[in-house]
């Protein structure tokens, strides 16, 4: 079935959503305070092996009508990621996708996921639905799981929830209560959501054209086969942007702030908390 574009922004919500309850509870609560939720961006991971780095994965978006624009390099994290923006829907949600840069991993890691990768039915990855299929590699060894997460969070994560959307963020300048982005970390906080504190609860400023905070990710009950374990798995950004010399909001990501944002899946945050 070919899916337009509303088709293919529906699924991707419906199955964050599904492992993510305070998404959900969040677009709800503030719903029901007479909000209208509108989405900044939507972010996808992947590694950067042929058969189903960002070239692949971009392939519904293009065809849905959106244009590649910004380039953002993490090199700590080894990640490059790119982001999309629709040519004539003002409205939709940007899209940001990453990889992971294996040739720039250890070699164990790289054979790691080769592995992985390898073990699958090939054709998996010429489904145009990719992007929608979470591990199709069945990501359910829990000592695979381990051995990533000792060099890579975001390659632990990629292996048990695969592809899908990482997260959903908030237009922070459409909602009509939240003027600052403080103001909204303050009425989570209160309703009882924790926040990604990793550089600051507030990632960017003004100058920077750009300010994000996320929540911790949720936990979801992973089904091993050593056994069920509870792994972080999606989390909720909120975006305020600001205007440019020429008036229009500025429309792409800070890099250093990014850096900072990827970190609301690690483990070792859940643990701070
Ligand atoms: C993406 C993190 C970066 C942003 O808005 O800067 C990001 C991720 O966690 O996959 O989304
Ligand atoms: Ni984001």
């Amino acid at each position: 079935m070919k899916m337009d574009k509303d088709q293919l922004l529906n699924k991707l919500w419906e199955q964050y959503a599904d492992i993510t309850p305070s998404a959900k509870k969040i677009h709800e609560l503030l719903e029901n305070r007479g909000e209208q939720i509108f989405n900044d961006h939507i972010a996808i991971r992947t590694f950067n092996d042929k058969r189903v780095a960002i070239d692949v994965l971009e392939k519904p978006f293009l065809n849905v009508g959106y244009e590649a624009k910004g380039e953002y390099n993490f090199e700590s994290k080894k990640l490059y990621a790119k982001h999309y923006e629709h040519a004539t829907d003002k409205d939709a949600p940007r899209i940001f996708i990453s990889e992971l840069e294996l040739e720039k991993c250890s070699a164990e890691l790289q054979a790691t996921v080769q592995n992985v990768l390898d073990n699958c039915d090939q054709n998996v990855f010429n489904d145009p639905e990719l992007v929608l299929s979470g591990s199709v590699w069945n990501g359910n060894s829990q000592a695979i799981y381990k051995s990533l997460l000792e060099e890579s969070e975001y390659a632990a994560w990629m292996y048990v929830y695969g592809f899908r959307a990482n997260h959903f963020t908030i237009n922070t300048n459409a909602l009509k209560e939240f003027k600052t982005l403080e103001e909204l970390n303050n009425f989570l906080e209160e309703s009882g959501w924790k926040l990604n504190a990793s550089g600051g609860k507030i990632k960017g400023t003004p100058e920077q054209l750009l300010e994000q905070s996320s929540t911790l990710a949720d936990l979801y009950l992973v089904n091993f086969e050593e056994g069920a374990v509870e792994i972080p798995s999606c989390y909720y950004e909120f975006a305020l942007r600001y205007p440019m010399a020429n008036g229009e909001l500025y429309q792409g990501f800070v890099a250093s702030s990014a850096d900072k944002i990827f970190e609301s899946t690690d483990v070792k945050l859940q643990e701070a908390k």
